[in-house]
């Protein structure tokens, strides 16, 4: 059988069209600050992303370690939402390079005004400062749940009346406009720092961009140096990123059509869930005597059987995610593999 993989929006495969643009980059030595393309692809994330300036770094991890280190220090505290992509997936990192303690605040990975209020300390000598907020858009960790612009408003207004840095984890941000119906820019204000990926959704290899102020940028271009992300004929590589940004944006909203159909089907299947609000499919298999499938990881196992990725995300739920390589055949052949698996 055709595999069909499902396991992230990070597995899609350059098209021909994008090795097409990759192969002809005009290139230079970014880390001289030679690079057209490169340069070319800076500019136009800080204009979507209405910031000053942007740096292409390799990952959204090291993109959002970056922006922590250029906002908090040793010893202080990072405010982020409940299973926040820095707190949960990044190795520990925030801790582990910059001494910087996540705390996790409301519940389901968004929060409002009050839930930041309620997380700051009273002045003292005993307590470390709060001085930063990472917000993700889309959530991740909660099935990309999307924040409205209210919400975001309120969120970032009370930072900054207490005196907090900002940053947007937008590794899916250009989902979160396509599902919101608002530019990326109206997303990213009032953020101090925000990044988003090219490797998700939008189907590039590697990259994500890191905007900010132009006053912070050779600040935030010497820590991506200090962790080794200066990279050097990285043309090639913004190409598929420049690719990406004219060719893949509307296709998103595919991707979101298709998971409500896979998630529809998944529930006429017994499958618990909430239905998306973008591309990613949180479900969970049945519990209890009666069930067919004793857990996630049994799932996976006999979906792979199948040849279906499909990664559990604790004992008992699993996601799955639509992407650019999966297109709505796809998603209804799965759901036959999927049937097969519970009956
Ligand atoms: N998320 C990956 C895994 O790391 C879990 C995925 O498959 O979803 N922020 C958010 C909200 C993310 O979901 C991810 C990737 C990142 C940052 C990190 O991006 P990379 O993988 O480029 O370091």
């Amino acid at each position: 059988m055709d595999p069909i993989d499902l396991r992230s929006d990070t597995v899609t495969r350059p098209s021909p069209g994008m090795r097409e643009a990759m192969a002809r980059a005009e290139v230079g030595d970014d880390v001289y600050g030679e690079d057209p393309t490169v340069a070319r692809l800076e500019r136009r994330a800080a204009e979507l992303t209405g910031k000053g300036a942007a740096l292409l770094v390799p990952s959204g991890t090291m993109a959002n370690q970056i922006a922590i280190r250029a906002l908090t220090r040793p010893g202080d505290v990072l405010l982020a939402g409940e299973g926040a992509h820095v707190l949960r997936y990044e190795s520990g990192a925030a801790a582990g390079l910059f001494g910087v303690q996540i705390q996790s605040i409301g519940s389901g990975g968004l929060f409002d005004a009050r839930d930041v209020q309620r997380a700051l300390p009273v002045r003292d000598v005993h307590l470390a400062p709060v001085t930063a907020l990472a917000l993700e858009n889309t959530h991740n960790g909660s099935g990309g749940r999307v924040w409205s612009c209210d919400l975001l408003d309120a969120v970032t207004r009370v930072a900054k009346e207490r005196g907090l840095g900002v940053h947007l984890d937008g590794a899916r941000l250009f989902n979160a406009a396509c599902a919101a119906g608002e530019p990326v820019a109206r997303l990213a204000a009032g953020v101090d720092t925000v990044a988003f990926c090219l490797s998700k959704g939008l189907g590039a290899p590697v990259g994500s961009l890191l905007c900010s102020d132009e006053s912070r940028i050779e600040e935030l271009r010497r820590t991506r140096k200090m962790l080794g992300g200066g990279m050097r004929q990285a043309g090639v590589l913004a190409a598929a990123g420049l690719y990406a940004l004219d060719h893949h944006v509307e296709g998103l909203r595919d991707d979101h059509e298709d998971a409500l159909v896979l998630a529809k089907g998944l529930q006429e299947q017994g499958l618990s869930l909430s239905l998306p609000e973008t591309n990613l499919v949180y479900f969970r298999v049945p519990e209890g005597r009666s069930s067919k499938v004793p857990d996630a990881i049994e799932f996976a196992r006999r979906a792979r059987a199948k040849d279906l990725l499909i990664d559990p995300t604790d004992r008992h739920s699993l996601r799955a995610v639509t992407h650019l390589d999966v297109g709505r055949e796809r998603v209804l052949d799965a759901l036959d593999r999927i049937r097969g698996i519970l009956d």
